[in-house]
């Protein structure tokens, strides 16, 4: 037996076929109010689509702590033995909402953990560092990976231009061009939170740390031809793998891992440590299993669980802070407002973005609000009326350091071994293998080949170079022979 089909508000409709009229062949009346809900509320279907990171897709699951690290974090859900209910929503950065999810991208690794004490969100990526280290330049390096403003069509020329006048983006270039640019799945890709953040334990010692989530199902890739027919015979061949596999009961997992800097060493160490384009060495500060991540159940509505979904680095619990690393204290900025804009005043008290813990704040109204007070709760603070107050005892403090007080526009911050193309050259040299050195040049020189100007080609072969001289003199002679 079919439920019969009503209008917004419960009301039995007769017809979802015709339309009413005066007379066979007379005009529609106006007052099919019915027909008239059906068209408007079409036309209001769609929230902007993400400025960055439009496509993707995501699942619910959770996250189990096996290991012991209270001695450097107090926050709660990060305590042995506790299970979180989270959620993701991977994507590509730079693909509009129709955009195959196989270009080569970095990949958005969001994700949200509903804690006792408050929404932890730690939205990431697949690489662990970025292309840029200050906030302020975000604008223009996405503008320069879109669209050009006269023909709106996206052109390598700009991105290369962008890139090669922007020497700290080599590390996270060469991580893009080469297999990690374009994951096999979702499944098989590692996620980082990239920038330092800062852990606090309950006797109020301070630790620099860096997230790692380890796939348990292996790095693997796909090549720039399988990408390239993916991306025409299934441009939805990541968000359909994700899904297909939860629903088959094939719960992908990854295990928690971090690097923890004690507070003091941050001065010292060879490389800037919140320089969000430099990683620091496993060497230096080995991994630190944590816990394990199981993604094992899929949204019931893609619209209202993912692309209503809301992540915002400024949601931290205690336990967890902040660090001086530019990029991210852009972003404690940049999230909320634009969820404000994108999805509404009231997001948070959107069933995916709420909170499961209780919420004693004073925000009230606005567009569609839909939680409230109980009606003696006073609307102001500080009031004589049992209303709630700020209790810094059970507050965390988001993070603090020491700083010199004068304000600054700091330029290029040295460290021992810093340098826009070390970490680059390290990774070419040390980590990829013979065979994914030889991928890594003909990604490169594939892009380049795809009308960038001979002016900018000369700059991208030296910005190679200075990677290194090997791989350089490689991509020049493949530009050249392929021209
Ligand atoms: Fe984002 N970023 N971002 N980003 N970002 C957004 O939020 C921003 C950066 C990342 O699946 C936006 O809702 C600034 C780094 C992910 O819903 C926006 C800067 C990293 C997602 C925004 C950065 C990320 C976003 C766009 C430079 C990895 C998708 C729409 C300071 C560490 C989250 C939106 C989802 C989304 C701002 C750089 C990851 C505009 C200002 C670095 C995974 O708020």
């Amino acid at each position: 037996m079919t439920k019969p089909t009503t209008n917004n508000f419960g009301i039995a409709v007769a017809s979802d076929d015709e339309s009413l009229t005066a007379g066979i062949q007379g005009p529609v009346l106006l007052h099919d109010h019915y027909l008239i809900e059906k068209l408007a509320q079409f036309n209001r279907e769609r929230v902007p689509e993400r400025i960055v990171h439009a496509k993707g897709g995501g699942a619910f699951g959770e996250l189990v702590i096996t290991h012991d690290v209270s001695k450097y974090t107090k926050a709660n859900f990060l305590q042995p033995g506790k299970k979180t209910e989270s959620l993701v929503r991977f994507s590509t950065v730079a693909g509009e909402q129709g955009s195959p999810d196989t270009w080569r991208d970095p990949r958005g690794f969001a994700m949200k953990f509903y804690t006792e004490e408050g929404n932890y969100d730690l939205v990431g990526n697949n690489t662990p560092v970025f292309f840029i280290k200050d906030a302020i330049k975000f604008p223009d390096f996405i503008r320069s990976q879109k669209r050009l403003p006269g023909s709106g069509l996206r052109d390598h020329d700009m991105q290369w231009d962008f890139w090669t006048l922007r020497p700290e983006t080599a590390h996270q270039v060469t991580w893009l061009m080469g297999d990690r640019g374009i994951p096999k799945t979702w499944r098989n890709m590692d996620g980082f939170g990239s920038h330092t953040y800062q852990w606090v334990n309950a006797a109020g010692e301070r630790f620099w740390v860096k997230y790692h989530f380890k796939t348990d199902q292996g790095i693997e890739f796909l090549t720039q031809a399988e990408a390239d027919t993916l991306a025409g015979t299934d441009p939805d061949y990541h968000r359909a793998d994700l899904y297909n596999e939860i629903e088959a009961g094939n719960f992908p997992s990854w295990t928690l891992k971090v690097q923890v800097m004690p507070a003091d060493e941050a001065e010292g160490y060879r490389f800037n440590p919140f320089d969000l384009t430099k990683v620091w060495s496993q060497q230096d500060y080995p991994l630190i299993e944590v816990g394990k991540w199981t993604l094992n159940r899929n949204p019931e509505n893609f619209f209202a669980q993912i692309e209503q979904a809301s992540f915002e680095p400024s949601n931290v619990v205690p336990g967890i802070g902040f660090s001086p690393d530019k990029m991210l204290l852009g972003r404690v900025f940049s999230y909320a407002d634009a969820h404000r804009y994108r999805i509404g005043t009231n997001y948070a008290d959107l069933p995916v973005n709420a909170p499961k813990n209780e919420v004693n704040s004073y925000s009230k109204e606005g567009a569609m609000r839909y939680s409230f007070n109980s009606p003696t709760t006073p609307v102001y603070a500080p009031n004589s009326y049992g209303g709630p107050h700020a209790d810094p005892s059970v507050a965390g403090d988001e993070g603090l350091w020491s700083f010199d007080g004068e304000a600054i526009r700091a330029g290029y911050i040295q460290h021992a071994e810093d340098g826009d193309f070390t970490q680059a050259g390290t990774l070419v040299r040390e980590v990829l293998d013979d065979a994914s050195r030889e991928r890594l040049v003909g990604n490169i020189v594939g892009h380049a080949l795809g009308g960038v100007s001979e002016e900018i080609l000369l700059r991208v072969f030296e910005y190679w170079k200075n990677v290194d001289a090997d791989l350089g003199k490689r991509v020049e002679e493949g530009v050249r022979a392929g021209q």
